[in-house]
């Protein structure tokens, strides 16, 4: 599979490189520090992969910040048809993107191609936003005055993707920085270089096309390379996914400079379901929230806060499911549950499955390691006493707790009691119950749906949360805003010089 991939992706070392050193051959080097990945399906080592040290990163903003002018001073539209020749590329290499994808961070093929397919909607979004770039009018207090606001290019951004996401949060991000005329540097997780890369070769392809190559470059390292990243001062932009320990010192760092970040961190996501709810759709929905992609989406479902009166069936009705979920190779097709990403992602499930019993909690299903080669751990249900502290910390993998409630007031009083703010969902029939948990006064999060659950957004939406999510909005609606900066413009057409709020200041 591997070699089906890396031949499609041209990920072989060949010595050649496109253009510059930004389709760099990331195989020969020497001198660098080299890791091999490991798949974490079966522990086969799938590559040997050279890190960038600091000194290729500064070369990478180094390029970045020449290619900013030339990009900036191409016409949104022209921007836009370059994207386009991008989403082109990604919808030819589709399959071994998603490939790769499955291979390298462990999701089953049919979530893999969703995740291909999210860069290749994000780059039709983009295409069709570079003609929608608008600033306002706005009427002006003063006569023969016109007053207008106007969107320019911010300058090259520095993005920090995760695992989990491998290629679809860098589309997030590139797909609308390269409309909006920033050049990007992306500094992925350490943990999917193959993918990243193929992506990388892919768009430096296109860009050097245009002589536009250092307006994507790659940086492949751990956090001393993205801490280098957010200091910058030529970056005036850092976008970071991730854990939101990694968000807190990256939001540091850029605050110290007086940089923007745009952080998407930690979820910590809840579900309610209400008496009236359909509980067949609700257990389909649970099931795909909580045991997708293992638990391993920052929108994946971890807190379900179930009315009392339906708690019994619904829970049993789950137990049942989770039995029959197939879990092993993610490329064997019926197969649901592919591996965790490494071992210290096992760790945490272990963990939390402890601290979870010692807290009063009742494993009703799952709980084990699997061992055998790969990351394998059971999908897990626990019934918990009452929101307890391990309910309140995100744990990586596929653990759903379980909560009962009485009234409406209650459950989002405990869906709300927790540090994170990402995603929520309610299943109601019950028209006053689904407007209560969006109103003001309900679900506190980023995103809050009714009757679906709460991962697999689309990209049309912004898309982010609150409290310690971090506050970005990311993806569709006007998260483009984040990657320009506003101007606002008045313009005197007249021939007296009238001051605003009536001052009058003439000899
Ligand atoms: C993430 O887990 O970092 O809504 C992003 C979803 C996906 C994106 C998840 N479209 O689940």
């Amino acid at each position: 599979l591997l070699e089906q991939a890396v031949a499609a992706l041209e990920l072989r070392p060949s010595g050649a490189s496109y253009s510059g050193s930004f389709a760099r051959d990331w195989m020969q080097h020497a001198r660098r520090e080299t890791i091999v990945k490991h798949s974490p399906a079966d522990d086969s080592p799938l590559a040997a992969i050279s890190l960038s040290s600091l000194d290729d990163l500064q070369q990478s903003i180094d390029a970045s910040v020449e290619a900013f002018d030339r990009l900036r001073s191409m016409p949104a539209p022209a921007r836009g048809g370059i994207v386009r020749e991008i989403g082109n590329q990604l919808r030819l290499h589709k399959e071994s993107l998603a490939l790769l994808v499955t291979l390298e961070a462990g999701k089953i093929t049919s979530e893999a191609r969703g995740e291909v397919q999210e860069m290749i909607d994000m780059a039709d979004y983009a295409v069709g936003l570079s003609r929608q770039l608008c600033g306002l009018t706005i009427a002006s207090e003063r006569p023969d005055h016109r007053l207008l606001e106007q969107w320019h290019p911010l300058g090259p951004i520095g993005v920090i993707t995760a695992f989990n996401f491998p290629v679809a949060v860098w589309a997030w991000n590139a797909m609308l920085a390269l409309v909006c005329g920033d050049p990007v540097v992306w500094k992925p997780s350490p943990i999917t270089p193959l993918c990243s890369i193929a992506v990388q070769q892919i768009v430096a392809k296109v860009l050097a096309q245009h002589d536009l190559a250092g307006a994507s470059t790659l940086a492949l390292g751990g956090a001393d390379l993205g801490m280098k990243l957010a200091s910058d001062e030529r970056l005036p932009l850092i976008s970071a996914t991730g854990s939101t320990e990694m968000g807190r010192s990256v939001a540091a760092t850029v605050a110290m400079r007086l940089g923007r970040s745009l952080l998407e961190l930690g979820g910590n996501n809840g579900l309610v379901v209400a008496p009236s709810a359909t509980l067949d759709l609700a257990r389909r929905a649970i099931l795909f929230a909580a045991v997708g992609t293992a638990g391993q989406r920052c929108t994946s479902l971890r807190r379900l806060i179930v009315h009392r009166s339906i708690e019994a069936e619904l829970v049993s009705s789950l137990v049942e499911a989770y039995r029959s979920i197939r879990i092993g190779n993610p490329w064997e097709e019926g197969v649901l549950v592919g591996p965790l990403v490494n071992q210290a992602a096992v760790d945490s499930y272990l963990q939390a499955i402890e601290d979870a019993r010692r807290e009063g909690g009742e494993v009703l299903v799952g709980g084990s390691h699997l061992h055998r080669p790969g990351n394998y751990v059971e999908p897990t249900i626990i019934r918990m006493p009452a929101q307890t502290s391990v309910m309140l910390r995100e744990t990586f993998a596929p653990i759903l707790y379980v909560v009962g409630y009485e009234e409406l007031e209650e459950a989002i009083e405990i869906h709300n009691g927790v540090p994170q703010g990402l995603a929520s969902s309610i299943f109601t029939s019950d028209l006053r119950e689904a407007e209560r948990f969006l109103s003001s006064r309900g679900s506190d999060c980023g995103i809050a749906n009714v009757n679906i659950g709460t991962s697999g957004a689309e990209i049309g939406g912004a898309f982010g949360g609150e409290k310690e999510t971090g506050g970005g909005r990311e993806a569709g609606s006007d998260s483009w805003k984040a990657y320009m900066r506003r101007q606002t413009c008045t313009i005197n057409y007249g021939t007296t010089l009238p001051l605003a709020q009536g001052v009058e200041f003439d000899l």
